[in-house]
């Protein structure tokens, strides 16, 4: 039997279930596990600046990439409590990643030795499995387990913790016979699609609500299929946008109090029956489950056992796969072509609503507004883009605004929503896939967070562009301050005394990222914002690092958002003509 040490051995496994990258930063704790990595030479390692980057790296890395699963690689200590928000993003928005600490060795575990914090018991609700493993022989079982675990049921992140002496032990392990685990899915029956089916064909006004679980199980393909063959609209939540591209005739706009469409809330609230495949009802999709609910049957369909009733109970519950259900739902409805109610008329009603409810984005502005950061984003990328955001108003109108044609287009920490999480995260997403244009979008808080990740663009190489729209405020904060009729320790501004062209806008972000190696404009017009979008694009090209497009924004700008479905406040005029939103999928109506 080949003898190795346990770190080799956990090497090893990670080679064998397909791990070819690693995010992460060493200390002492884990040098016997990068020891192990430079040893094998099959692993890429991206260094990150902040040990939280890092974990958000992984988690754009797998989002990126159906089958992809991030690993991000810290020490002890600081290293792990570190990356406990990457844990938590990854956890509420069921993304898998591996995250590897080191450890003190274990005899010491208990004699507060440096750097030894319980993070197993930290990560433990944040994780499917959160191990120290004190057993050298065990370190083979929990890796194998992890990588089981994280690809089976509703996927979710993993931690294991290697002490160091464990780490250097040597074990028994042979590599070349090792095996993945069986991946568990449950996957619906015959008859309780059938049943579904039927409470669908019942409905007069159905849609269907597209979670991100079919992202997660890759079957954008078969929602459309499905959607197609019943003439079924579909409502995509955050999370599950790009699973129907935003061009499609029976995209009927997204639902919800902040990020969604004003066409999106009306169809849903003028549907009878709603199909949510890989959804969990999030309360900013929903907003008050009574208007939400009302007039409505359910029917709910999930990975996850106990997700099933967790927010409220559906007329109908089936435990499944996404991709397994979609299988089967385009299955049965091709059986039943010719027999499925004519749904012409509702599609009709579905598209009016979103030809004629479109808010506007057209604006002339100086300091510019920033709907107009997004038409002329729309403009200037195409359906290839990969948008990567976080949190903020910035968000917010970005979902409002933007258009997404592809799933994993949109690439966003949906529940959790971690300031940070943006430039770490298109980094991730841009090692996983180097061929496909990526814009991240952040407020200037946002980008303030983790501003530091940026060098590391530089230094490894990873060209994206990102759009910064900066409002000198914690904008979303002082908007939802509104109701306490206070602007109170949300401002951003002040003034420069090394920049005093920037009027009171605070950080001079352009400086700031290039002194971390990457290039950056700023633009105060609208006009400008196009053509700096243009030479981002060149300069991506040319010197292959993040580009930052800075876009000084108006200080004060409300952004469409309620309490209820039926309660969204609107601060700007609506658009009333085709010029008002010459960006929209669907040519607004004279
Ligand atoms: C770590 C963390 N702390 C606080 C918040 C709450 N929060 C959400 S948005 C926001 C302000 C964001 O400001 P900015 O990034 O400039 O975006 P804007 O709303 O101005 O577009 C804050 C503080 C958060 N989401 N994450
Ligand atoms: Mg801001």
């Amino acid at each position: 039997m080949p003898r190795m040490t346990a770190a080799d051995a956990a090497v090893a496994i990670l080679r064998r279930e397909g791990v070819t990258h690693a995010f992460g930063l060493p200390g002492a704790a884990i040098n016997p596990f990068y020891a192990a990595m430079r040893r094998d030479g099959g692993i890429t390692h991206t260094l990150a600046r902040h040990v939280e980057g890092a974990s958000h790296m992984a988690e754009g890395y797998t989002r990126a990439r159906a089958g992809n699963i991030g690993v991000c690689v810290g020490t002890s200590g600081p290293a792990g409590t570190d990356m406990i928000t990457g844990l938590y993003s990854a956890s509420a928005d069921s993304i898998p990643i591996l995250c590897i600490t080191g450890q003190a060795p274990v005899a010491r575990l208990h004699k507060e030795d440096f750097q030894a914090v319980d993070i197993a018991a930290i990560a433990g609700p944040l994780t499917k499995m959160a191990m120290t493993v004190l057993e050298p022989a065990q370190v083979p079982g929990a890796f194998q387990q992890a990588f089981h675990l994280m690809r089976s049921g509703r996927p979710g992140p993993v931690l294991i913790d290697l002490p160091f002496d464990v780490q250097l032990a040597e074990i028994d392990f042979d590599p070349d016979t090792y095996q993945p685990l069986p991946v568990y899915k449950p996957a619906a029956t015959r008859a309780q699609i059938a049943k579904a089916l039927d409470m669908l064909a019942a409905a007069e006004r159905p849609i269907i609500v597209a979670g991100g679980g079919i992202i997660n199980a890759d079957a954008a393909d078969l929602l459309v299929e499905f959607a197609e063959l019943t003439d079924t609209p579909v409502v995509p939540t955050l999370m599950g946008w790009g699973a129907l591209p935003d061009d499609h005739r029976l995209m009927a706009g997204m639902a919800g109090l902040q990020t969604a469409h004003r066409y999106g809330n009306a169809t849903l609230l003028a549907s009878d029956f709603v199909l949510g495949i890989g959804n969990r009802w999030a309360n900013r999709h929903t907003g008050g489950l009574g208007v939400y609910r009302a007039g409505r049957t359910f029917v709910h369909v999930d990975i996850e056992p106990t997700q099933i009733g967790r927010v409220f109970a559906p007329d109908y519950g089936i435990v499944s796969d996404a991709r397994a259900a979609l299988e089967l739902f385009v299955e049965v409805a091709r059986e039943r072509e010719g027999r499925l109610p004519d749904r012409a008329a509702w599609v009709e009603q579905c598209r009016h609503r979103r030809a004629t409810m479109q808010r506007r984005t057209h604006f002339d502005d100086v300091p510019v507004k920033p709907q107009r950061v997004y038409e002329e984003m729309n403009r200037a990328f195409g359906p290839e883009t990969r948008y990567v955001s976080t949190i903020g108003l910035s968000q917010i109108a970005a979902a409002q605004f933007l258009h997404v044609y592809r799933p994993r287009h949109w690439i966003n920490a949906g529940q959790a929503g971690p300031l940070g999480w943006t430039t770490p995260a298109a980094l991730g997403v841009c090692v996983a896939d180097p061929d496909t244009p990526v814009v991240a979008l952040s407020g200037d808080y946002d980008f303030q967070f983790m501003i530091e990740e940026l060098a590391v663009g530089a230094q490894f190489n990873l060209p994206y562009i990102h759009v910064l729209v900066n409002n000198a405020y914690l904008g979303l904060i002082r908007q939802s301050q509104r109701g306490f009729d206070m602007d109170y320790c949300v401002q951003l501004s002040f003034d420069n005394v090394n920049a005093p062209e920037l009027g009171g806008y605070g950080v001079d972000h352009v400086k700031v990222a290039e002194g971390l190696g990457c290039k950056a404009l700023r633009v105060t017009e609208p006009g400008e914002i196009g053509p700096a979008l243009e030479e981002a694009k060149k300069l991506t090209a040319e010197y292959r690092v993040p580009v930052v497009v800075e876009v000084i924004l108006e200080r004060v700008t409300n952004i469409s958002m309620g309490t209820e479905l039926d309660n969204v406040t609107e601060f700007e005029d609506l658009a009333g003509r085709r010029e008002d939103a010459p960006t929209a999928v669907v040519a607004l109506l004279d």
